[in-house]
């Protein structure tokens, strides 16, 4: 399997996590592709390709215009405020108050974030666009007649909606991969995310739709990120009736606990029978990851990539967390290797 990357994704260098009260170096940090890149070589996974150029138009088929122009002068605007310190908004437009957006560059980050733990700062905009084209590349690869392809996105995807960032992320890179499968003729697409957390804003830019199914495994947002949403009554609203699939699970959730849902999901995805499957690939699912709760080994991983094979789809797995940066290569590589396995 090819596996596309950028080394743009190092510009996205935060210094600061707004974690516990305490500004902390973030847990989503340059190094956890070293991890990765290096399994991929020691096991001769593949390829690596760089990515290729795009315009922004695939880009724009998600994300508001207003929300890309903001990430792209944040940073800036921000600098010229005075302020010293990284991006973090203070103010949102919770219930009650406007939705206009503000002239104030404070007003405006907290406009187009639903979280604060998620600095921006200097690269930030560089380094999410070089992500989606990463995506975006792994998508051709398959329209080209690739059976599956590994997108080593960083920054992470699946927290941002069509206007706003946060938990790490940016641009939603699996929403900008299906939408551009289905611009270039696809009639459905499946999106199964195995991240630990839940991809809320993947599931509210396809919430309404049914070209789009949206299957998450993750940890139960009454104890986890993002709390606001991923409740198994989630299920999709007007034609999207129906094509959302939350499984919400409790802390201290073992491995085959988490396959049963893994199976329900798959059982779903073939009901559906999309025309290529995209995996939003976490793995913060892992027993040591430092922010979440689950409790799958590194073995586990190579199990349930063997199984999602036998679905028989052409598949582009994509990187959202993980966070044992250790263990992040083993566990995500595992995931592609058993994939391969189960041709
Ligand atoms: C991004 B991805 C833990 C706070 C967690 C943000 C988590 C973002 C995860 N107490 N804050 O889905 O891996
Ligand atoms: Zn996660």
């Amino acid at each position: 399997m090819k596996t596309i990357y950028s080394e743009d994704h190092k510009l996205r260098n935060a210094q600061t996590e707004l974690y516990g009260g305490q500004l902390i170096p973030p847990f989503e940090r340059p190094e956890r592709m070293d991890y990765v890149l290096k399994q991929i070589n020691a096991t001769g996974l593949g390829e690596i390709m760089k990515p290729e150029e795009f315009s922004m138009e695939p880009i724009l088929r998600i994300h508001d215009t207003r929300f890309v122009d903001f990430l792209q002068t944040c940073w800036d605007k921000w600098k010229k405020s005075g302020y010293v310190g990284e991006a973090i908004p203070t103010i949102q437009p919770v219930r009650g108050m406007q939705k206009r957006i503000p002239e104030h560059i404070e007003g405006q980050l907290g406009y187009f974030s639903l979280s604060a733990e998620t600095s921006v700062s200097a690269g930030t905009w560089e380094a999410a666009l070089a992500s989606a084209k990463v995506a975006l590349t792994a998508q051709k690869q398959i329209n080209e007649g690739e059976y599956s392809a590994f997108a080593l996105c960083r920054p992470p995807g699946h927290h941002a909606a069509t206007d706003m960032l946060g938990g790490y992320c940016f641009f939603n890179n699996a929403a900008i991969c299906a939408q551009a499968f289905l611009d270039q003729g696809a009639q459905r697409v499946a999106i199964l995310d195995v991240d630990f957390h839940h991809g809320n804003g993947t599931q509210s830019i396809f919430y309404e739709r049914q070209d789009v199914m949206y299957l998450s495994l993750h940890g139960d947002p009454q104890h986890a990120f993002p709390h606001f949403l991923g409740y198994s009554d989630e299920t999709g609203q007007y034609s999207g009736e129906g094509f959302n699939f939350n499984y919400p699970m409790p802390p201290n959730t073992t491995y085959s606990e988490w396959f049963k849902a893994l199976e329900d999901s798959c059982s779903k995805i073939k009901n559906y029978a999309p025309d290529t499957l995209i995996v939003s690939l976490g793995v913060d699912t892992y027993e040591e990851d430092p922010i979440s709760f689950f409790k799958l080994k590194s073995d586990d991983f190579q199990h349930y990539g063997r199984y999602l094979a036998t679905l028989g789809l052409p598949t582009v797995f994509l990187m959202e967390g993980g966070y044992a940066i250790e263990k992040i290569g083993l566990n995500t590589v595992n995931v592609l290797v058993g994939f391969e396995e189960g041709l």
